[in-house]
């Protein structure tokens, strides 16, 4: 769900919410398969091309989340289940799987990046909403002969041969969910987990207003292939080690309540030092989730959590409660994402990252 761009991006690539390049060719959706817009036509020639390959590297973001991973390894399974040789891969190195998503089946189809062709016969991407956050994985990408681009995110501007973008659906695993059933893929525990996984985090565990009962009818189908959705929520949200604890008691008693931003719909943000997490031995991926417990305060329409990496540079997550934009705002930082949760880097200090993100969202 977060959203952070890559280091040194331009202001202009992702400039708020833009208009899709046309996934959809205005035609209704079929009712109750799916959340959202995408018909036969746009899936056609992905489901040739996968038919052709003889290979297909699956890649998602850096620093992974769980709808990302989640919806990599779904696809991966199953095309293995098809005979298809199946890499997948994330540009950070190093490659590490967040613990908190330790469970996911099928890592044993995980290579490093320096493991994917020069130039991919056939590459897809998920969660990826930016050419940028293929992080090393970026320029293998761009030299694919056919680039397939997976995603929901509406700031995706639309990079690759082939677009299947759906900004109604609640995360990329739902149209993952779609790409199975279209290649005739049953579901079955391994597939389910990966993708329960992905619709889990990026709907809150089906709080999020993105969650319809389309959603509902896919969670049904997922737990009964077998997910153990008690277990998965233990790990993605009631697991932390003591060192979190402690970073997240300094982060809340750094937090700042601003209750005249946007447009007096009030912002609480705070910071978090890398020094912090140095201290208590935790990892940057740990910390992903802080913004859920920041951004509970009734005061404040937006939230903003500023994670600090070691070049000094500072990862912006914000949140709203649906009355603003941050999609618009973290664009104006030369970032992107929801409208409800979006994300920056900034290569300024706290204060002034600060001061641009709240002039931001004054701009609206
Ligand atoms: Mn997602």
């Amino acid at each position: 769900m977060a959203a952070q761009q890559a280091a040194g991006a331009p202001a202009t690539l992702v400039a708020g919410v833009p208009a899709l390049p046309s996934p959809r060719n205005g035609q209704a959706a079929p009712q109750g398969l799916t959340d959202g817009g995408l018909v036969d036509a746009d899936w056609q020639p992905v489901l040739a091309a996968i038919g052709a390959a003889s290979s297909v590297d699956l890649v998602c973001h850096v620093l992974p989340d769980g709808d990302a991973l989640g919806s990599a390894l779904a696809a991966g399974i199953a095309l293995r289940s098809l005979g298809v040789e199946v890499r997948v891969s994330f540009g950070d190195d190093p490659q590490v799987v967040p613990a908190s998503l330790g469970f996911l089946p099928g890592q044993e189809l995980l290579v490093p990046a320096s493991a994917v062709p020069d130039r991919p016969e056939l590459l897809i991407t998920f969660d990826v909403a930016d050419a940028r956050r293929l992080g090393l994985l970026q320029t293998k990408a761009e030299a694919a002969e056919t680039l397939v681009v997976i995603d929901h995110h509406a700031s995706n501007g639309g990079f690759g041969t082939h677009l299947l973008i759906d900004p109604a659906a609640p995360a990329t695993a739902v149209l993952v969910d779609e790409l199975l059933r279209r290649l005739g893929v049953p579901l079955d525990a391994a597939i389910a987990t990966c993708l329960y996984t992905g619709v889990a985090t990026d709907t809150g565990s089906f709080r999020y207003s993105a969650t319809t009962p389309a959603t509902h009818e896919l969670a049904s189908r997922l737990l009964a292939a077998g997910v153990r959705h008690d277990l998965i929520s233990r790990r993605l949200w009631d697991t932390q080690s003591f060192g979190y604890l402690k970073v997240l008691a300094a982060a809340l008693d750094r937090a700042v309540l601003d209750p005249e931003a946007a447009d007096g719909l009030g912002l609480v943000w705070t910071w978090v030092p890398w020094a912090d997490l140095v201290r208590h031995g935790v990892l940057p991926e740990e910390i992903e989730g802080l913004i859920d417990v920041v951004r509970k305060a009734s005061e404040a329409e937006t939230t903003l959590v500023l994670k600090e990496d070691p070049d000094g540079s500072l990862r912006g997550s914000s949140r709203a409660k649906g009355a603003v934009n941050v999609a618009a705002a973290c664009g104006a930082l030369g970032g992107g994402g929801h409208a409800y949760a979006a994300g920056f880097t900034s290569h300024d200090p706290v204060p002034d990252t600060v001061a641009r993100f709240r002039a931001a969202l004054r701009a609206g």
